[in-house]
């Protein structure tokens, strides 16, 4: 039976909980480190892939689960970091003070450099074939680097105060967000050993799910509450990001949020109907977005 989301939450979190600072030979370093990934979260990322490992059958071993909980420290990574003062100086993330609030830029940023780090760590220090291991990194270095995550920040950055186009900032959030998540679908195809169809159809998934999470997110940080967000909102338009609402207003917005919506759903159909299997898992994934 596919674990509901919580209880696939509920792993990831335990397996944060006991491992982490393990692998971390600082003291200061690890008390940060562990402040941000517990700090709480979705845990999204990881559990889409545990999830799509169950779709196909796969079993949720303990190397299972530490291959997808490394994506999680990535992600964590990506938060402190653009929450840096020389980033977006933010001072409020998960509900709590941001890491360099907490404990200084300086090792804010060796937080972020350790999560990353620990990611790969994470990814190939497992009992997992050596192809899968190779794979699954490779595909995280590409979703995360510098063709993926770290551009679609550098388009962030450089385009801020300047209007982009509709297909420029779609191409924006596909690699600051969209890469990741993405990733997170595709992972749990690669560890279940899928044939390319499958994969492509999962990687479609992944981006357009990811696509909707960004417009989502940034309709939220006009429409939505700090409380709920769990982090200041109304920043975008005060710093003139570039972001969906801005560009398009906010019906716009919702329209281009139903569309990747739409896209994400026709790639769950194909995936069921190539591989006979239920992807009904993946509603629960698509009930986060309320409008
Ligand atoms: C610093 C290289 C570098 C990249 C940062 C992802 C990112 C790139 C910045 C985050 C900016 C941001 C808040 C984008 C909105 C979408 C997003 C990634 C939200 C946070 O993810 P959630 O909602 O957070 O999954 P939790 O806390 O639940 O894990």
């Amino acid at each position: 039976m596919v674990e509901s989301l919580e209880q696939l939450k509920a792993r990831v979190t335990s397996y944060l909980d006991t491992h982490l600072a393990n692998d971390v030979d600082q003291s200061t370093l690890a008390a940060s480190m562990q402040y941000s990934v517990l700090a709480g979260g979705k845990r999204l990322r990881p559990t889409l892939t545990l999830a799509t490992v169950e779709i196909f059958g796969g079993e949720l071993t303990e190397d299972v689960v530490r291959a997808a909980t490394a994506l999680e420290l990535l992600h964590t990574y990506s938060l402190i970091h653009d929450d840096l003062p020389a980033m977006d100086n933010d001072d409020l993330r998960r509900g709590a003070p941001t890491n360099h609030r907490k404990f200084g830029a300086g090792m804010a940023t060796l937080a972020g450099d350790g999560l990353l780090t620990l990611a790969f760590q994470w990814v190939t220090d497992n009992q997992l074939p050596a192809t899968m291991k190779s794979q699954l990194a490779l595909e995280l270095a590409k979703a995360a680097g510098p063709a993926g995550m770290v551009a679609g920040q550098a388009r962030d950055i450089e385009g801020t105060g300047r209007r982009l186009t509709l297909d420029q900032l779609r191409y924006l959030h596909r690699q600051k967000t969209g890469a990741l998540l993405r990733y997170a679908v595709l992972a749990g195809g690669i560890i279940t050993v899928q044939p390319a169809a499958v994969q492509r159809l999962l990687a479609q998934f992944g981006s357009s799910y990811g696509l909707a999470f960004q417009i989502y997110d940034d309709l939220m940080d006009v429409v939505g509450t700090t409380t709920a967000m769990g982090k200041r909102v109304g920043k975008d338009a005060a710093e003139h990001k570039n972001t969906y609402p801005g560009l398009l207003g906010v019906t716009g917005a919702e329209e281009q949020l139903q569309q990747a919506l739409e896209r994400a759903k026709n790639a769950q159909a194909a995936l069921s109907q190539l591989t006979g299997r239920s992807f009904a898992a993946y509603d629960d994934f698509l009930a986060y977005f309320k409008l």
